[in-house]
């Protein structure tokens, strides 16, 4: 059979050179749009200097905001959660790390980890009690893994959680890097336990608990990164998550959340390919747009090939999750390649932009050393080369 006559084909658009919006539905298109429309009202003016003062200020706002569009715990159902496909889910962090990484992780941390780990694991009183202000926006969360010396091994973590005699819980320890923390309403901390690690819901207000700021941050400078410390910190027997046990309760959380990464990190290669793509049309040197040298052309092609490639290979990761049929491996494939092209896209941007690559008045290097945070959290390359590399060879584990 004879291709199609070109005359008949579509015209070539340079921003979808894939044609992959044909995949989308009318209401994916609608969330798309909606998201994106607010970043460019209420984000894209301003993250230059928020970036600069490393500061997100009018957090609280933004967050609410964010509810009202139905953003936070958006593909849960109930509790006031808006019930999206994942593939809308998707889109939207795609749109939010267009943007900037640390508004998408805003809302990955309270939507994937916070309402993920009550929604998934928490008691029908749990629920009630949180998601419902936490889907609005009215209550910010905070998910604590990590520890100072235990990342990518939390299996090590030393927080404890001992019962007293009255059956309260009585936790003790530190959390380190946690994005939100000091101005979440609620945490949710994971901590060791006579029985093995167990998750608990802790309102942040509890007296022992206290949450400094990290400061001198070169990445994710607009989001709030804190420490937590748990200073005899007494809960009540209710405020552990009923359903985690182990650590299969915060890693299937973190399962979500890189899935929503999977879909961001190609929104910050996004903006920085579209950044350089303008660049290169206008920008003149030795008579003529630097675009129209082959040299330029090469890095324009491979930039666009290995961002819609990414995104193409989100979109297949969401109509699996959608379908319930997503494999914990294949998040870990889509993270490792998606954030590994978006900042080889992202680098690349830089050099076409020459020294303005480097000047906060275009996006590029703001999104470039956002995404030295999002190539190590979550999950680092290495992680995820080995939980790929344990599945490829049948189970032969690197870790133990
Ligand atoms: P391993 O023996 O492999 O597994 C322990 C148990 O967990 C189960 N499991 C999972 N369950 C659900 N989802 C997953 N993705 C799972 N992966 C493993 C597993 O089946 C096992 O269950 P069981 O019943 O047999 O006990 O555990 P390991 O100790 O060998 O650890 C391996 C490794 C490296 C995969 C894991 O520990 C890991 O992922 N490390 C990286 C840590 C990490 O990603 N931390 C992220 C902290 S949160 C964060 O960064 C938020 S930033 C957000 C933002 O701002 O956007
Ligand atoms: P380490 O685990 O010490 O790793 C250091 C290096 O050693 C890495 O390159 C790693 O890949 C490598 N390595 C380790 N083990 C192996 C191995 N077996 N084989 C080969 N290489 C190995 N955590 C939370 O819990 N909640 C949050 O909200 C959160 N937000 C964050 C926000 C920001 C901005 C950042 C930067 C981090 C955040 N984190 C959060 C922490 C993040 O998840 C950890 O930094 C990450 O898991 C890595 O841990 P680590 O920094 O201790 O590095």
């Amino acid at each position: 059979m004879s291709a199609t006559p070109s005359s008949k084909l579509p015209p070539f658009d340079p921003r979808d050179p894939l044609g992959l919006d044909d995949l989308l539905t009318d209401e994916d298109r609608a969330v798309r749009d909606t998201v994106r429309q607010w970043t460019a009202d209420r984000v894209l003016p301003h993250i230059a200097q928020w970036y600069e003062d490393g500061e997100l200020p009018g957090i609280r706002e933004l967050a609410r905001e964010l509810g009202a569009l139905g953003a936070l715990g958006m593909s849960l159902t109930g509790y006031g959660c808006a019930g999206a496909s994942a593939v809308q889910y998707g889109l939207a962090c795609l749109e939010l790390e267009a943007a900037d990484s640390g508004i998408r992780s805003l809302v990955s941390v309270q939507g994937s980890l916070a309402m993920y780990a009550i929604r998934r694991f928490g008691s029908e009183e749990q629920k009630q009690q949180w998601l419902p202000r936490m889907a609005a926006g009215e209550v910010i969360g905070c998910f604590g893994l990590t520890e100072p010396d235990h990342g990518s091994d939390p299996a090590g973590m030393r927080t404890y959680a001992k019962r007293d005699g009255g059956g309260d819980w009585v936790l003790n320890g530190r959390k380190m890097w946690i994005t939100n923390g000091s101005v979440a309403g609620v945490a949710v901390v994971w901590a060791q336990t006579d029985d093995g690690i167990r998750g608990f819901v802790v309102p942040t207000d509890t007296p022992g608990f206290t949450a400094p700021e990290i400061t001198h941050k070169w990445s994710l400078r607009a989001s709030v990164t804190s420490e937590l410390v748990l200073d005899d910190v007494r809960l009540p027997a209710a405020a552990v998550l009923p359903e985690a046990k182990g650590l299969g309760g915060p890693l299937g959380c973190l399962s979500h959340a890189r899935y929503g990464i999977v879909w961001g990190s190609m929104g910050a290669a996004r903006t920085c390919f579209e950044t350089a793509l303008d660049y290169a049309r206008t920008r003149e040197q030795f008579g003529r747009p630097i675009g129209g040298f082959q040299l330029t052309q090469a890095k324009l092609a491979d930039m666009a090939v290995e961002l819609h490639k990414g995104i193409l290979l989100a979109h297949h990761l969401g109509l699996r999750m959608d379908a319930g049929r997503l494999r914990p491996e294949q998040v870990s494939f889509g993270k490792l390649n998606n954030v590994r092209e978006a900042i080889e896209i992202c680098r690349t941007a830089r050099t076409i932009l020459g020294a303005n690559g480097i000047s906060l008045e275009y996006p590029v290097m703001r999104h470039a050393t956002n995404l030295e945070s999002v190539l190590t959290y979550e999950g680092t390359v290495e992680m995820h080369q080995l939980v790929l590399g344990k599945a490829l060879t049948g189970g032969l584990d690197a870790f133990r």
